[in-house]
């Protein structure tokens, strides 16, 4: 890796790959629509809106000239970002909101631990501390200030019901427990985890011991939470540099966002 490159150097080496095809950027957003699946809570819960989009105007008599739509967007719905403040281990953390994020936890690098076999052969695959130290004995250290991102392959599952996998006793998806948290938190100092799935936590999370481990231990101790990411399958499993900057909402407890990733490119030399 080359460090005798200041700021200014490697910004005009990055803009020279980019246009070279040396670096590539990746998309790990889905479409925001009407359809995208959100999270289904029990009844007894407040319940996360679907997506709306409402036409102002599309060169007609309502605008004649331009085309403009009204979006009603809940914080959680689609590819998502999770602060601290969205639960409540996190509610009294400084900078524990989307309009009060340090702006260097926005563009951060990102390591990819792919579990796709694992959660294609068990729907509530559950990914431990034991899996992760296995994961790094084939992989390498997982470096601190990271996103961790969980890849299940769940995102083609998005226009199927098996996105959300719903029956009579909850939703059904792969996702940690406290010991894989616990373990990514406190001695990796991750900066946040990422999953395809509908949440951070599994779809049985609410039966794990605490209650959805990864929501109450990473917003617990200040870190970010992804979900509904798509396109995990074309990252390296080191090496991507993520933009993850949510709306900058008030007060906001998280925030759809487009989520890109940097990676090398084909042309590039290794
Ligand atoms: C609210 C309550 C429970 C959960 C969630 C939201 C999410 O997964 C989310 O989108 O953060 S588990
Ligand atoms: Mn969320």
């Amino acid at each position: 890796m080359s460090t005798d490159l200041n700021g200014a150097g490697v910004l005009s080496a990055l803009a020279g790959a980019l246009a070279g095809g040396g670096v590539e950027i990746v998309d790990l957003s889905h479409v925001l629509s009407p359809e995208i699946p959100v999270m289904v809570l029990p009844p007894e819960f407040g319940q996360c809106q679907p997506v709306r989009i409402e036409e102002v105007s599309r060169y007609d008599a309502r605008g004649p000239a331009w085309y403009w739509n009204t979006i009603t967007l809940s914080e959680h719905a689609g590819t998502h970002f999770d602060a601290p403040a969205h639960w409540v281990t996190g509610r009294h953390l400084a900078q524990g909101t989307v309009d009060d994020l340090p702006l260097d936890h926005l563009v951060a690098p990102a390591v990819v631990l792919d579990f796709s076999a694992e959660a294609a052969a068990d729907e509530d695959f559950i990914l431990t501390r034991a899996h992760l130290e296995d994961w790094e004995a084939a992989n390498g250290k997982i470096d601190p200030g990271c996103w961790v991102l969980f890849r299940t392959d769940w995102a083609q599952h998005v226009t199927t019901p098996k996105y959300l996998n719903l029956r009579e006793d909850g939703p059904h998806s792969p996702g940690p427990d406290a010991s894989a948290i616990e373990f990514l938190v406190h001695e990796r100092g991750i900066l946040g985890f990422g999953t395809e799935t509908i949440g951070t936590d599994a779809g049985q999370g609410s039966h794990l011991s605490p209650p959805y481990p990864a929501h109450s231990i990473l917003h617990g101790n200040g870190r970010y939470g992804l979900q509904c990411l798509a396109g995990l399958d074309r990252l390296p499993a080191r090496g991507a540099i993520l933009f993850a900057a949510p709306l900058k909402i008030r007060d906001g407890s998280g925030s759809p966002l487009r989520v890109l990733a940097l990676v090398p490119g084909k042309g590039s030399a290794a």
